[in-house]
């Protein structure tokens, strides 16, 4: 069965450990997430896509959920030395965002084969076949296309999303979210991609910052609409809380419910089914009222043979909604 699954960073990479055991992984197309990237030293850094290869080439840290396992910080300590001599107003040498040692090689490759006048999707498969990953990777776009967050102070500021995320550690509350797309466009890889695939999975990523800029991008909730009843969407939120990052507090901040009732009001245009966790058992009519399927079933995906039952789930909705 060809699947292909709308990607954030960590909650998607550790779903799609998972259905690469469930299906061939040649048959699995990752559409992810491009509005997290960021420059740093001049560096092209794609936190998703960056997430979801190191994970299905079982490199990733699996504490920190992004980054190499086994990495070293060689190079951050030695940039310290210039933080502490750059005048005010500069922006050289910035050590909050932390690039290891063997992960930078990644970034310097992106850069440079970017450079040279290769496009995000190109370059994203190069990396792909370095880490021997057969999955499909593509970004969600080849164009720029930025998350704005607006904090809500006092003052009131609008920050590029990694100064929310890792700057501010996610934990200051927020008063909106946009994207700055300049007029950003699918590929035609994506587009064939939400065309053809037997089932498409909505990974359990954030509703908003992950998900939300995929699904903004022209065309892309028309093409998930049209094939609604072979789209499944997982939440990202499980007992009113979401596993990793700010998804519940987000949704909260921006006057949505954070439960899967709220997850299925914002899904629900797109996917014909929700998959949630046992804890949610007892809000499975609310989903239903909200207009999908609800499929009960343990998503807290703690080892890989988790995250699998979970792929099987999501895949035996599709095939038993005809
Ligand atoms: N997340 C952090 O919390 N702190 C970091 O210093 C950090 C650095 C980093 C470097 C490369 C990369 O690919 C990802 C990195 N991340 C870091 C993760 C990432 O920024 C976020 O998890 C995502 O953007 C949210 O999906």
């Amino acid at each position: 069965m060809t699947v292909a699954v709308l990607a954030g960073g960590v909650g998607a990479a550790r779903f799609l450990r998972g259905l690469v055991l469930a299906v061939p992984p040649t048959e699995v197309t990752a559409i992810v997430n491009t509005a997290d990237d960021t420059v740093m030293h001049g560096l092209s850094i794609s936190p998703d896509l960056d997430t979801v290869t190191y994970t299905l080439a079982g490199a990733i840290d699996p504490e920190r959920g992004w980054g190499l396992v086994d990495e070293s910080w060689r190079a951050m300590e030695a940039l310290g030395r210039y933080a502490e001599v750059r005048p005010d107003g500069s922006e050289a040498a910035p050590t909050w965002f932390n690039l290891g040692d063997r992960d930078l090689a990644t970034h310097f490759y992106r850069t440079a084969r970017l450079r040279e006048g290769a496009t995000l999707t190109e370059v994203t498969a190069e990396i792909a076949r370095a880490w021997e990953v057969a999955v499909e990777l593509l970004p969600m776009t080849d164009d720029r296309f930025r998350t704005v967050v607006r904090l809500a102070g006092p003052p009131e500021e609008e920050v590029p999303f990694q100064d929310y995320f890792v700057g501010r550690r996610h934990s200051v509350p927020v008063s909106g979210v946009r994207f700055d797309d300049d007029g950003a466009r699918t590929t035609a890889a994506v587009e064939a991609a939400l065309d053809g695939a037997e089932a498409i999975v909505v990974a359990p990523s954030n509703p908003i910052v992950s998900i939300g800029p995929i699904r903004a991008l022209p065309g892309v909730d028309g093409r998930l609409a049209a094939r609604r009843e072979r789209v499944v969407a997982v939440s990202p939120i499980v007992g009113g809380a979401a596993l990793k990052g700010p998804a519940d507090r987000m949704m909260r901040e921006l006057g949505m419910t954070p439960s899967v009732a709220g997850v299925a009001e914002l899904y629900a245009p797109i996917a014909g089914t929700l998959v949630v966790d046992t804890v949610d058992a007892g809000l499975a009519d609310d989903v239903e009222a909200a207009g999908m399927r609800c499929v009960v079933t343990p998503s807290v995906m703690t080892t890989a043979d988790d995250a699998r039952s979970l792929a099987r789930a999501c895949l035996d909705a599709v095939s038993s909604a005809g």
